[in-house]
């Protein structure tokens, strides 16, 4: 079953057929056993006519966030762990990432809340003081308020290797900005949890060209979802529920950065795919 967030309200996929849901989008998520929940005549649930979701879908799509906070989680896969070590060499920090990768405790970092997301068809920012920039593809857990993992999406964990390299404590520069996670096209909220087996695309294009293309899958994860949005719930509450970035693994070459105009799409085939397309954030947008 898959959930979008359009600005009308949200439309749930179930099987081949479209309902309207008028039911407020934290409220709605926010709830244990929400497969059961929305098979089942809530109320507020109108079947409507798949070319008027289409057409809503299609121009009206949100990310599908509301109150809910963004957590991330870092250097759950082999290649992430190379990838910072790499990065790091000449700080000295390249020892951290081996050890939380081999750690019990897994390494978790405030990512975002929505008014910094972009939805799928809506565009990233890259940093302009850094030099080198990648989109981390990431699968992407919304875990309720009593955290239990309820559903999936398609996040992207914008990121500066170059601030992170310079020095790990930059972290929260490199990973947080304005546009710098993006999650989408929908909730995916499946009957089973995903089989391990699940792949993860990665493309990017410029000026219509594949300048990279990589593909894994989620089995390759160190740790368990489970693992993870325990950690996130030991001493922290999340009243609307939470998304967690599960960590990426897949990492463009190191001489790859991104450019304005990039397009960024990510592919976990039951969810769909986010596609974003990459700028400088424009100057003006701090102005009253
Ligand atoms: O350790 C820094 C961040 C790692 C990360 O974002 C990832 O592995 O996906
Ligand atoms: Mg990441």
């Amino acid at each position: 079953m898959k959930l979008f967030k359009v600005s009308t309200g949200a439309i749930l996929l179930d099987g081949s057929a479209f309902y309207r849901l008028d039911i407020e989008w934290d409220e709605l998520i926010n709830r244990s056993n929400l497969y059961y929940y929305l098979a089942n005549d809530i109320e507020g649930k109108y079947l409507i006519d798949p070319n008027e979701a289409f057409r809503a879908i299609e121009n009206l799509l949100l990310a599908p966030i509301g109150l809910q906070e963004v957590w991330a989680a870092g250097v759950t896969y082999l290649r992430s762990r190379e990838a910072r070590m790499e990065e790091s060499a000449d700080s000295g920090a390249a020892d951290l990432y081996d050890k939380v990768y081999a750690a019990e405790r897994p390494e978790l970092f405030f990512k975002s809340l929505a008014h910094r997301v972009a939805g799928h068809g809506q565009q990233v920012y890259i940093r302009r003081d850094s030099t080198w920039s990648v989109p981390e593809p990431e699968l992407t857990l919304y875990i309720n308020s009593a955290g239990e993992i309820q559903g999936y999406t398609v996040g992207n964990d914008m990121s500066s290797r170059s601030i992170e390299g310079e020095n790990a404590l930059y972290l929260p520069q490199a990973k947080i900005y304005e546009r710098s996670a993006a999650l989408g096209p929908c909730l995916l909220v499946p009957q089973q949890p995903l089989a391990a087996a699940t792949p993860i695309r990665m493309s990017i294009k410029r000026n219509g060209i594949e300048v990279y293309v990589d593909e894994t899958n989620i089995g390759r994860m160190k740790r368990t979802f489970t693992e993870l949005a325990q950690y996130l719930y030991r001493e922290c509450d999340f009243s609307y529920g939470c998304y967690l970035m599960t960590g990426t693994c897949l990492v463009p070459p190191n001489d790859f950065t991104l450019n304005e105009g990039d397009v960024v799409s990510i592919t976990i085939d039951p969810v769909g795919t986010l596609v974003n397309t990459v700028i400088y954030k424009p100057s003006n947008q701090h102005q009253l």
